[in-house]
């Protein structure tokens, strides 16, 4: 059986021993756990912290949040009443049984339709599919976003992906050398990016824009590939001590253990035409 379904959750299981766990919560993916293609033992490639609560009463912190439709603080006077990253990441999405079943994988997935909640705040038409596939070495997730009026919606996505390290110190990201990044750590100074390879010695929160779409992150033991789908901008975020341990579901030096690498529509709002579909995603694989 390639799945368990908890009350919580939904746990893919690949044959060989990889495994993937999603809450209905804010379809959030809270563990990844595989080898490395070269062998090895199953790792857990998710951070999440254990402080983070499980009741539904905050956003996860930690796994792959999934941030709609906008990212950060609102900007727009209609988004004013809703809360930092937007509604996905903490409303109970709907299941689908399972939507594919071979030998490159097994994905599921989740849908999201406006709640009385979510109208309240976003009185827009629509559906959305997040699907999550497990397949190897490889995890991908995919957003598919229905526009059901005849009228254009505006919307951001971002997915917000805390990888474990084993030390943050020691992570480097690359190619994002001659990008132009939004520095939310000097009041959102638009730099160029100038290093070969960037780390999060410093306290890190940079918004890449026009950005690649294919990435490596070498966390100094592994190295793994991002590719990303219909989504221009990558951020790359670590709080470090003195950020970090202000954050209140943040176990205790949890930012030595995780780099944020989120793939998405963050400087920028995609705007879907009336009746018509968006798909975008990422694929992280374990190189
Ligand atoms: O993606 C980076 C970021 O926008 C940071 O500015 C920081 O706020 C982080 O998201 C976490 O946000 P959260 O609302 O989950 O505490």
């Amino acid at each position: 059986m390639p799945y368990e379904r908890t009350d919580s959750s939904i746990v893919l299981k690949h044959p060989n021993g990889s495994s993937a766990e999603i809450l209905f919560y804010g379809a959030t993916v809270v563990s990844w756990k595989s080898a490395s293609p070269s062998g090895g033992d199953l790792k857990e490639r998710l951070f999440v912290s254990s402080k983070s609560p499980r009741d539904g009463s905050k956003p996860i912190r930690g796994g792959i949040p999934v941030v709609f439709p906008i990212f950060g603080p609102p900007t727009k006077p209609e988004h004013a009443r809703m809360p930092q990253h937007g509604f996905a990441r903490s409303t109970v999405w709907k299941w689908e049984e399972l939507v594919m079943d071979n030998e490159s994988g097994v994905s599921v997935r989740l849908i999201l339709e406006p709640t009385a909640e979510i109208e309240a705040v976003f009185p827009h038409k629509f559906v959305i599919a997040y699907v999550v596939t497990l397949a190897g070495h490889q995890l991908s997730t995919d957003f598919h976003l229905r526009n059901k009026e005849d009228k254009p919606l505006a919307f951001q996505v971002l997915l917000h992906t805390y990888y474990a390290v084993e030390a943050a110190k020691n992570v480097r990201i690359t190619p994002l050398k001659g990008l132009t990044y939004i520095n939310k750590v000097k009041n959102a100074a638009e730099e160029i990016e100038e290093r070969d390879a960037v780390d999060v010695l410093q306290f890190t929160d940079s918004v890449y824009k026009s950005a690649s779409k294919e990435y490596e992150i070498d966390t100094g033991v592994d190295k793994l590939s991002l590719k990303s789908r219909e989504l221009n901008d990558v951020v790359v975020w670590n709080p470090g001590p003195e950020a970090g341990s202000k954050i209140a579901d943040m176990e205790d030096g949890g930012w030595e253990r995780y780099v944020c690498v989120e793939p998405g529509a963050a400087s920028y709002f995609i705007e879907v035409e009336g009746g018509k579909r968006w798909v975008g995603g990422q694929t992280i694989s374990i190189l």
